[in-house]
């Protein structure tokens, strides 16, 4: 089997959280950057979902108040076989407020501090959401990352307005809390810039990305998932590409191998 260090080239050697690397080398194990976007609706769905799509997936990312039927034992049993099949459990949260409260919001009812280990944030509020985040993962004892939202996939979005991203980074490349950012899936010459910005030092994970449809529902962009790959994206998140599939499982495979394939391509 390749070596982590050899297909990630200098990304390996600048990114040295213990969850960066866990991803990278799972990545490597199973061949796929692929990021699940398991937006489906019942437990009994999300259960079938993750059963088809699991070899080929290396992060499970979630919307945890989507779940009709949701219970605290119904999830901790979901959440458990995806852990078991390798996968880093991603809830996109979007945190926005003050630190504390973001640190409160992570215990609650769905006490995502204690099964998520990596969620999104916008840093509109300012950099004390990050030391609230890293606050709320450290009073239970867990490790956890931030994946700050640089750029976004939807149409007209205010991420762009001019000076917007290169804050974000310039904040985040500072923050032990920081595991990354979310760029755009579907524009290719905006995520080359963001790479640009961030550096080696970071991992940039992009939803926008679809092998078949250009616009979706509601302001939704997509772009090619190689394409994404190739301007610098380390992980693409797919959800409806896979969970609306025929075939979930052929999706997630086909996603896998382009992925894959235009990792090995980037040469780092
Ligand atoms: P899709 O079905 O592949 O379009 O789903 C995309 C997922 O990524 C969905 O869960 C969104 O919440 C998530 N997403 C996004 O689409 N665009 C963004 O900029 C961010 C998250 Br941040």
């Amino acid at each position: 089997m390749m070596r982590a260090a050899e297909v990630w080239g200098e990304r390996w050697s600048a990114c040295e959280s213990s969850l960066s690397r866990r991803y990278m080398e799972t990545v490597v194990a199973k061949q796929s950057l692929v990021i699940l976007a398991a937006d489906r609706y019942t437990m009994a769905g999300l259960s079938e979902l993750l059963e088809d799509v699991s070899d080929h997936v290396v992060a499970l990312k979630t919307h945890v108040d989507l779940v009709e039927d949701w219970s605290a034992s119904a999830w901790s049993e979901f959440i458990g076989r995806a852990v078991a099949a390798d996968m880093l459990i991603f809830e996109d949260r979007k945190h926005g407020d003050i630190g504390k409260i973001a640190r409160d919001q992570m215990g609650g009812a769905y006490d995502s501090r204690n099964w998520a280990d990596l969620m999104t944030a916008h840093l509109i509020s300012g950099p004390s959401v990050l030391d609230g985040m890293a606050e709320a993962w450290k009073s239970v004892g867990r490790e956890g990352g931030v994946l700050l939202l640089a750029q976004m996939s939807s149409a007209g979005n205010l991420l762009e307005i001019p000076g917007y991203s290169a804050a974000v980074v310039a904040v985040g490349q500072q923050h032990p809390a920081c595991f990354g950012f979310i760029g755009n899936g579907s524009r290719p010459d905006e995520l080359a810039q963001l790479r640009q910005l961030v550096g080696e030092g970071r991992m940039i994970w992009t939803p926008g990305v679809n092998i078949a449809v250009v616009d979706g529902e509601l302001g939704q962009r997509y772009g090619c998932p190689r394409q994404a790959v190739i301007s610098g994206s380390d992980g693409i998140i797919v959800g409806s590409g896979i969970h609306r599939a025929e075939s979930p499982s052929k999706a997630a495979k086909a996603y896998a191998e382009m992925s894959w394939q235009a990792l090995l391509e980037r040469g780092r």
